[in-house]
């Protein structure tokens, strides 16, 4: 029987029927749906709603005491209700978010209980039992979950006119010529799907910020937006341009030391607070590519953040101060940049700015190694920034699942304090015991039916918000527990499916930028291959990071050359700094190595850069043939639109394989391996490709 077409609207929150023999276990189980005392109806309700998909059947809804089946809900206020299954030990050890999830044996039946400090940790536990029922794992009957990471955000690049920075699922989701009259139904379902990852803090604007929005007219929308998120337990941020106090205050400076500017921040801060009294703060990106900051009046980040800082403090908001910058100005390898400018200024922020640092130094590659300040800045919370929007691997029509990305990045091992001090340590606060800690991800939402644009791309929203709540888990769990609600649990298609999605991003690092080379994409829209770009500031050409001549390819940052390898702790710095030792993911980043250089498996550095650039196509090539495979497993709607947008993912992972091995041949001078298919256009026909209106500019 055809399965009914779906539009991937509901995401991963379907709650589609369980299959019969899960229903016979479970029995009347999950019948009723009780609350301690009034208060939870939101939680009740989303319990209540997602019982009802997952049994066929909705469950009675009631206040007091559970009969022997059922679930209880009750928060710390009835903590004498729930006394004899929660002790107030374990009660307290949840924190504010954390939540238990108990079933407990009661006269032959299985009461399930969800406490929690408050609602919104009960919310949390409802969405957690939701999912154990969905993806079928229900087995454990004791869950003790409390976040790691205190912020966990989610950041949006939207600006005011609707468009989207670096966007390819639609437009804004903030229709802000309507906002506060008219609130759009999806921000509620928008809410609920952050919630049930545990995201806790959005930010509305883009980080190329515009003042308007601390504007009093603006305010009042973002009011509308903050009253439909905070039942879900979301704070809302906005991005800071630093210049506002010129722009909105008509002061003649924004110069961080100057007490108008101080006042005007501080008065700034009172009026958001006015209209969002529980407002997060704010995001900033200053002195960097163009945008005002304190640099610009002689001033540090840190008396930047700071100013800020003070405003927010007495409202307890924080200011989430971005650390990736780098100079026009300074000759100076791009990959240094950030860790030179924000390593010295460790200790010199106030206790509520937290350092915002992209994964790696360059910028949102398919593949870096990680930021150097990780672990460098044991006196500052840094947060962890990663891209979800597809800027630089394939846009909305690559399928690249990034949890690997994401687990890679956080279980690599910064050896800051001897070995065990993972990025997820520094990142969760526990390596030099900090309070404050937080995520951060760049949004791929939009105004897509299906929010992300690829049915494949809310993997990287759910993998990543699933991530805030524990960094340690994995990519493979979490691709398992994705496709299990957002399709079916059933374990053929899971494990074939889940395969696709854990091969997805090394075969985009091959077809795009194999064996540690970055940034060789299209000027500026970052569509398609570039690799040739070298005209305009150099450290936004491709030639620049390449650097491919006669004699071989790759930017020595060794310690022979731009050194960045010494901003790594021992045992990094030595293993990164020479070519021996150098794992190959990384060798093109901090080595130029000859084209004839023998790699461990013999074949000579041009042989295998041709051999992984065609791997990657080849992976893309079997991901068609075994979805092709699932088809079954699949509403048609959801299939075809997946199996088309993988057509076009070949064809472009082709002419990145085809377009830059013309180029890189043009200097290593050698034939294609013969065992290869050779490119299939000429080096002329892709470098003529121009594409106009690439949406995210
Ligand atoms: C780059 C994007 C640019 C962003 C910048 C940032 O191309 O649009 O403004 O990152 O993170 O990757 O600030």
């Amino acid at each position: 029987m055809a399965l009914p077409e779906e539009d991937g609207y509901r995401l991963w929150l379907r709650h589609a029927r369980l299959p019969a023999a899960s229903l016979a276990s479970i029995g009347d189980t999950f019948d009723e749906v009780v609350v301690a005392a009034p208060g939870l109806e939101l939680a009740s309700g989303e319990l209540a709603e997602g019982l009802a998909g997952l049994l066929g059947r909705r469950p009675a809804l009631r206040e007091g005491t559970p009969g022997r089946n059922g679930v209880w809900l009750a928060t710390r206020a009835q903590a004498e209700a729930v006394a004899s299954f929660v002790s107030a030990a374990e009660l307290a050890a949840l924190g504010e978010e954390g939540f238990l999830l108990r079933r407990v044996r009661r006269d032959g039946g299985s009461l399930t209980l969800i406490v929690a400090a408050r609602e919104v940790g009960v919310l949390y536990g409802v969405y957690e039992l939701l999912r154990r029922l969905s993806v079928a794992t229900i087995t454990e009957n004791d869950v003790v979950s409390v976040p790691r990471v205190k912020l966990r955000m989610l950041d949006h690049w939207d600006n005011l006119d609707g468009s989207v920075e670096r966007g390819y699922a639609g437009s804004s989701l903030w229709d802000w010529h309507k906002l506060p009259h008219y609130v759009d139904p999806r921000y509620t379902d928008y809410a609920r799907a952050n919630a049930s990852l545990g995201i806790n803090a959005v930010a509305l604007t883009n980080v190329n910020a515009n003042a308007l929005v601390l504007s009093a007219q603006y305010l009042a929308k973002v009011r509308a937006l903050a009253d439909v998120f905070r039942p879900y337990g979301i704070r809302v941020f906005l991005t800071a341009r630093f210049s506002a106090p010129v722009e909105l205050g008509g002061l003649p400076t924004a110069d961080p030391l100057e007490p108008q500017v101080r006042a005007f921040w501080r008065d700034k801060a009172r009026e958001i607070h006015d209209f969002v009294p529980d407002f997060g703060g704010f995001v900033v990106k200053a002195n960097s590519e163009g945008q005002p900051g304190p640099q610009d009046y002689g001033r540090t980040h840190a008396d930047g953040a700071n100013l800020l800082a003070e405003a927010l403090a007495p409202y307890g908001g924080h200011v989430l101060w971005r650390a990736f910058v780098y100079s026009n100005e300074v000759p100076e390898d791009r990959a240094k940049q950030a860790y030179d400018e924000f390593y010295p200024l460790d200790g010199a922020f106030r206790d509520n700015v937290v350092v915002q640092v992209k994964n790696g130094p360059i910028d949102f590659q398919p593949r870096e190694p990680h930021h150097p300040l990780f672990g460098a800045m044991p006196e500052t919370p840094l947060a962890l920034e990663f891209q979800l929007t597809q800027e630089y691997l394939g846009c909305a029509t690559h399928l690249v699942y990034l949890g690997t990305l994401f687990e890679e990045c956080l279980k690599t091992d910064t050896f800051a304090r001897g070995r065990g001090s993972e990025v997820f340590r520094v990142v969760d606060g526990s390596l030099h015991r900090r309070e404050l800690s937080a995520m951060a991800a760049v949004s791929n939402v939009g105004s897509d039916r299906n929010w992300c644009g690829h049915p494949f791309a809310a993997a990287n929203w759910y993998a990543y918000g699933r991530l805030t709540w524990n960094p340690e888990r994995t990519a493979e769990e979490l691709a398992e527990e994705w496709l299990a609600q957002t399709f079916t649990s059933d374990p053929r298609f899971v494990n074939a499916a889940k395969t696709i999605m854990l091969e997805s991003r090394e075969a985009c690092v091959n077809y795009m930028t194999p064996l540690g080379l970055v940034h060789l994409m299209a000027w500026d829209h970052h569509y398609g291959p570039g690799p040739w770009i070298s005209e305009g500031r150099r450290d936004w050409t491709s030639v620049y990071f390449h650097r491919a001549h006669a004699d071989g390819i790759g930017f020595d940052r060794s310690e022979g050359g731009s050194d960045a390898v010494s901003q790594y702790f021992s045992p990094l710095k030595e293993r990164y700094g020479s070519l021996e030792t150098c794992p190959e993911r990384f060798l093109l980043f901090f080595h130029h190595v000859s084209w004839d250089r023998r790699l461990a498996n013999g074949r000579t550095l041009w042989d295998e850069l041709c051999h992984r650039y065609s791997d990657g196509v080849r992976a893309v090539e079997g991901f068609r043939a075994r979805w092709d495979a699932l088809r079954d497993f699949v509403d048609s709607a959801r299939f075809r639109h997946v199996a088309a947008l993988l057509a076009v993912h070949e064809r472009e992972a082709r002419w990145w394989r085809d377009a830059c091995l013309l180029y890189f041949q043009t200097f290593s001078q050698q034939p294609f391996p013969a065992e290869l298919e050779p490119p299939r256009g000429t080096l002329s026909e892709y470098r003529a490709i121009r594409h106009y209106f690439v949406p995210g500019i």
